[in-house]
């Protein structure tokens, strides 16, 4: 494999936007090296500026579900740019994806689309602050629910890969109000609500994690946080900017059999484009501006060009939803494929699977929480990372993320996938 354009490329996106990137998980900061240039996508590859072809397991970090430059999306739209892209006027299409989201996810009854599962994440908190007149959050020590103030608290993603969880920039003011538990652990979370008896507004979580691996929450652990909050009358807050729409049509909730009060979206809904939505029952989201007094807004939010993405990708999935279990399947696949490769050479590992989403770990313990995900070892995980990606597999460049399957990836790049393990192992 060779680099060299992304490289010259990446020197000169170094001059003009800071770090190179847009993102700074996309930088290789923790794996090392310049990171890879893409020059187009189609299915499970990635085609990049020197040639190169690699399958993909990162997906844009989750909206293609059914691979790139998937045709009824792309078709639709090309078609609707024809007309327009953005109007900031009410269109007709915003209705109908809100009303087959609606429809696919239980337990809501309203949506309202923004940009990013950042805005998602942080409007609903402000409606949940709104909404129950209080003023704390509790989150989980590795969750990442996007860039904004009150999340930058040992945040997962790339806050974590970056070992600086508490962003500079984030006030103590905002800090105070953001109160840490450890994912899995539902004394701490009981102890933490004892000692702020009826100021906590809402408890946000990732429901399975994604952004400190993949880590699934245990019964009892999610269970208790459902019957916590009932009786202490805080909102549950379901972070499915990546589950929503992977794990199945009903996201987390249906999987997992528990009812948030508001559920925030990203990737999938938007079907590649920029889309963030979140959710609940009207009886909270009519507290929302124009209805109630939480102000929210947003320019682009709900533009016909995103609406066409996101449209063209939950019908594909509401009119297929047999591609859940077929991703389900190939993750299995995958996982007991890399899981005997490591075995064979005798190497310490964890690989924590759920659904389409699946991370390895270069570790002995299981890794159920932040603390026990931060024990891999970086150094196999950095070489780990390379050999595959001279291999032609393309994985997250940080052991702080989780893959994301999509459709079009075949048996045969799963075995390709899983030799190249075996080899450079
Ligand atoms: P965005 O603002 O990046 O669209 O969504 C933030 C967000 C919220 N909640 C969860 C559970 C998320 O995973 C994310 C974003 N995920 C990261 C990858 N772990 C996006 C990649 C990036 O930061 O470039």
């Amino acid at each position: 494999m060779i680099y060299q354009r992304s490289s010259a490329l990446f020197q000169e996106a170094k001059k003009y936007i800071p770090g190179g990137v847009n993102s700074p998980v996309r930088a290789f900061k923790a794996v090392g090296g310049d990171p890879i240039f893409v020059k187009e996508a189609k299915g499970a590859y990635l085609y990049d500026e020197d040639g190169n072809r690699l399958i993909d397991y990162i997906a844009s970090w989750g909206p293609l579900i059914l691979g790139h430059a998937y045709a009824p999306v792309i078709d639709a739209v090309i078609e609707k740019a024809k007309k327009g892209t953005s109007f900031g006027m009410p269109t007709e299409i915003e209705t109908e994806l809100a009303k087959l989201a609606v429809s696919m996810v239980p337990n809501i009854e309203q949506i309202r689309f923004v940009n990013s599962g950042t805005e998602a994440c942080m409007s609903a908190v402000r409606l949940a602050r709104g909404y129950t007149g209080k003023d704390k959050i509790i989150k989980f020590a590795g969750c990442y629910h996007g860039h904004s103030d009150s999340f930058l608290i040992q945040a997962g993603s790339g806050a974590v890969t970056f070992g600086s969880p508490n962003s500079p920039g984030v006030t103590k003011g905002t800090a105070k109000d953001t109160l840490l538990a450890e994912y899995n652990d539902l004394e701490g979370v009981k102890n933490l609500v004892q000692a702020n008896q009826g100021e906590i507004a809402a408890i946000i979580i990732e429901p399975v994690a994604g952004n400190m691996g993949c880590i699934v929450p245990s019964n009892e652990f999610i269970q208790g946080l459902r019957a916590l909050c009932t009786k202490e009358g805080i909102l549950l807050l379901f972070d499915e900017v990546m589950t929503g729409f992977r794990l199945g049509k009903g996201g987390a909730q249906e999987a997992l059999g528990i009812d948030a009060d508001i559920v925030m979206f990203g990737k999938v809904i938007g079907g590649g484009l920029p889309v963030g939505a979140f959710a609940a029952k009207a009886e909270i989201m009519s507290h929302l501006a124009p209805e109630g007094p939480v102000y929210q807004a947003g320019t682009l939010s709900g533009n016909p060009l995103a609406m066409s993405a996101g449209l063209a990708m939950l019908t594909a999935l509401n009119n297929t939803p047999e591609i859940f279990q077929s991703l389900a399947d190939k993750t299995e696949y995958l996982h007991k494929g890399i899981a005997s490769a490591l075995s064979e050479k005798g190497i310490a590992h964890q690989i924590n699977r759920y659904g389409s989403m699946i991370s390895v770990h270069f570790t002995d313990e299981p890794v159920v929480d932040f603390t026990s995900s931060a024990k891999g070892n970086n150094e196999t995980f950095k070489k780990y990372f390379h050999g595959m990606l001279a291999k032609g597999i393309y994985l997250p460049p940080s052991a702080f993320e989780s893959y994301f399957l999509n459709d079009a990836i075949s048996y045969a790049d799963l075995d390709e996938t899983i030799s190249a393990v075996a080899t450079i192992f």
